[in-house]
């Protein structure tokens, strides 16, 4: 320590009255211990000399970076019919956003045509309905798909969607090779977070495979995947395990495109990436830089020679889950915070989320303001004039530092496994995740996270704002006349001809999926017909579904309020000979299980007895379980829009056979506008985001009480 630091020391504990410095040392989720300070002696060796555009690209990917380039305004959005998001999608370009990013709905995520009976509450709810070559067709109208660069968040249903994109281009007259773009395809965080697989972790990592073979012959200027952490932030998890989860994705990926006998540099410079960017303004900035860092190195390691190859190019988006129902124009200022440390952070790429996103779809008027918080960045602020303008912060590069020495190790870990398919396989990382889910939902409730408008100073009268309301119905009307249309006046034996193929090709593991789906989707096969024919080799995947325990309960230990919970549950029990029993249920496609999870888990430790759906029931299927588990309550927790199809109709099944006694209460995100409707179905009870989960207990079990009282 120099003579200075130890002055600095002397004078701080001054100002604290004669504490120690270190008692201001914080402590963050990734395990790291923030000080308050950060002097010459915190720079990781070599810091000083590393510099932008030559591996291991810490400072980023291209020698000038913004200032020669600035980053793509690229506005993830999806809703309704092909006709409604291109027409959004046309706005948004007219306004200045520079690249598309398609969002589906998860009738097509899971591979099902708008027609299947298990979709009928998703179809163009959380995102655009495509069955067919001719939706792609009318989706990217007017736009010519050689000039823009599209992205497709498809990863489910990836061989359908990717061939009908294909053709969609073909007959707007562009080649594949001229097709610029990224598609998502990153299966295993979908085993882990997101949900949206069909086939099993097998049979999805071999068509990750054949379209990184593909597009590596095929369609040079286009990124094969992209290796996703977003959504085990929005699951979650912690920066470092986003990181180290990620990065171990991509290594598997690696290997299953070399396992095809492709050459790593004929591929690797395609491979791309996604990250989330939540409220942590510089561990989020040099997260971005240990990404980059690490993979140059985990790619030398795999023997890259091109430099191309050892670069991390990525994609941000702002932190969803970061945003809140109450007092929803704050969210306008946390997006702006989070844009500007995905900026300092180097990333090529860049969605900015909407205010009103814990309620609804963007609107044309929230997306404009999210769109303007990127214009404003770079046209105004002067941030993209300068390269890494953090490169060299005594706190960021020792925190970069931190990061990758701290992801390393799970990165070990992951490997120690046998490598990430056989990791989700066990299950480890998707633990991993809801353990630190469960940890920060009781940090939130205790008041130990503070966030503003909700658990501190929350206001009296909550603003209204109008939302997006789409006519769920009405498009799925829309598509299935469609569809009828293209059925009826295709060349039937060429499809079948078609399917047959593509069906022996998955089933004998000979020749390209997504070369034999072209023919399909050219031949007006259908999204769930092309899905089909592959399910038939490959199976539909089912997973189970766990509840973690103790990890609520430990950080409430010795908590006053969760104690009598506690007993007031152990009273009830003792009294009635059981416990309270809960279903939480999934129901539709809607795959964004970490609210359900994180209530399960809690309310398990309360005491309650919680039995979990599985992921992507019917309403029959929930209360049919429901009524076989004798519950007291179902808890329906709905993400994705559904709840005003589903709801209903599973209180219509409980009425028919008999068991209105049941409660159901619904949670997740339920705009205030859907409130009445679905207490006049029969719903007891909606906690929005944000709800404090003790209080919500303390809600559920008075008014199984009060229930079981009436009997
Ligand atoms: C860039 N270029 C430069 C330069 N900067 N050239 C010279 N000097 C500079 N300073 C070149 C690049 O090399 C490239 O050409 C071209 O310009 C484009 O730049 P880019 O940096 O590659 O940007 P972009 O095309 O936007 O690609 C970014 C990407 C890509 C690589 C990260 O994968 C991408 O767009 N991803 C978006 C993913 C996405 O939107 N996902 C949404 C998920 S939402 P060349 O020839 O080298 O390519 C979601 C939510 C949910 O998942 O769950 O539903
Ligand atoms: N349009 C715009 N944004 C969307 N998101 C998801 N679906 C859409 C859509 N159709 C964004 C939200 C969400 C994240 C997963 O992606 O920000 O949190």
């Amino acid at each position: 320590m120099t003579d200075a630091n130890r002055d600095w020391l002397d004078l701080a504990s001054k100002e604290l009255k004669g504490r120690d410095p270190s008692s201001l040392n914080w402590d963050t989720p990734e395990g790291i211990t923030i000080k308050p300070l950060y002097v010459a002696d915190d720079l990781p060796p070599r810091a000083a000399d590393e510099l932008p555009g030559f591996a291991p690209f810490t400072r980023g990917v291209r020698a000038t970076m913004y200032a020669g380039r600035p980053w793509t305004v690229r506005q993830y959005a999806g809703f309704s019919t092909a006709e409604e998001s291109n027409a959004f999608y046309r706005k948004n370009l007219a306004g200045g956003q520079k690249g598309l990013s398609v969002a589906f709905d998860l009738a097509t995520h899971r591979g099902y045509d708008s027609d299947h009976p298990r979709v009928v509450g998703d179809v163009g709810k959380a995102g655009v309905a495509i069955d067919s070559v001719e939706d792609m067709k009318i989706l990217f109208d007017g736009i010519p798909l050689d000039q823009m660069s599209v992205s497709m968040t498809m990863n489910g249903a990836v061989i359908p969607v990717l061939a009908m994109f294909i053709v969609a281009g073909e007959e707007q007259g562009v080649d594949r090779s001229a097709l610029s773009g990224t598609i998502q395809n990153d299966i295993l965080k979908e085993f882990m977070v997101r949900n949206t697989y069909i086939y099993p972790p097998e049979a999805s990592m071999r068509i990750v495979a054949d379209i990184i073979e593909y597009t590596a012959h095929e369609m040079p200027k286009f990124n094969s995947i992209s290796i996703s952490g977003y959504h085990m932030q929005e699951a979650g998890s912690t920066l470092a395990q986003e990181l180290a989860y990620t990065l171990a994705d991509g290594m598997e990926y690696v290997r299953a495109a070399m396992g095809k006998g492709l050459d790593v540099d004929a591929f690797a410079g395609r491979l791309s990436f996604f990250f989330c960017i939540g409220m942590n303004f510089f561990m989020e900035a040099a997260k971005l830089r240990a990404a980059r860092q690490l993979w140059a190195r985990i790619m030398t390691d795999f023997g890259a020679k091109s430099e191309r190859s050892k670069m991390l190019r990525t994609h941000c988006q702002t932190s969803g889950v970061s945003l809140t129902e109450q007092d929803p124009y704050n969210n306008v200022v946390r997006t702006a915070f989070e844009a500007m440390a995905a900026v300092l952070g180097g990333t090529q790429s860049l969605h900015t989320n909407s205010f009103d996103e814990a309620i609804a779809l963007p609107t044309e008027f929230s997306a404009r303001i999210a769109r303007n918080t990127q214009l404003i960045l770079q046209h105004e602020t002067g941030v993209t004039n300068v390269v890494d303008p953090l490169g060299g912060s005594y706190y960021v590069e020792a925190l970069t530092r931190e990061l990758a020495d701290e992801a390393w190790r799970m990165i070990e870990e992951v490997e120690s496994l046998g490598g990430m398919t056989k990791a989700v396989e066990q299950g480890l990382p998707k633990m991993r995740i809801e353990e630190a889910a469960a940890r920060r939902q009781a940090r939130v409730d205790k008041g130990e996270d503070v966030i503003v408008g909700v658990n501190r100073y929350r206001l009296e009268d909550e603003p209204k704002v109008d939302i997006l309301e789409i006519d769920n119905a009405k498009v799925r009307d829309a598509q299935i006349a469609r569809l009828k249309k293209i059925r009826d006046t295709r060349d039937q034996k060429s499809c079948e001809t078609a399917l047959k193929a593509l069906e022996e090709v998955a089933a004998s593991g000979a020749g390209n999926l997504l070369g034999a789906a072209v023919e399909a989707a050219r031949a007006r096969a259908s999204l769930g017909e092309i899905s089909d024919a592959m399910e038939r080799a490959f199976q539909r995947h089912k997973a189970t579904t766990r509840v973690i325990s103790g990890v609520y309960g430990e950080a409430y230990k010795g908590d006053a309020q969760y104690e009598l919970i506690q007993k007031k549950i152990a009273d009830y029990q003792a009294e009635r000979q059981r416990e309270p029993k809960i279903l939480v249920a999934k129901m539709g496609q809607d795959g964004h299980d970490r609210g359900a999870k994180v209530i399960a888990t809690a309310f398990a430790d309360m005491g309650f007895n919680v039995d979990l759906s599985d992921m992507f029931e019917t309403p029959p299927e929930v209360a049919s379980r429901a009524i076989a588990g004798d519950v007291d309550v179902i808890g329906v927790s709905s993400l994705a829009a559904g709840h005003r199809t589903l709801v209903p109709e599973l209180i219509g099944e409980l009425k028919a056979a008999g068991r209105e006694d049941i409660i159901v209460i619904c949670g997740g995100v339920i705009p205030e506008q859907d409130y009445e409707f679905l207490q006049d179905a029969g719903v007891t009870a909606i906690f929005g985001p944000g709800s404090n989960v003790l209080d919500a207990a303390n809600v559920v079990l008075a008014e199984v009480a009060g229930m079981r009282r009436n009997r």
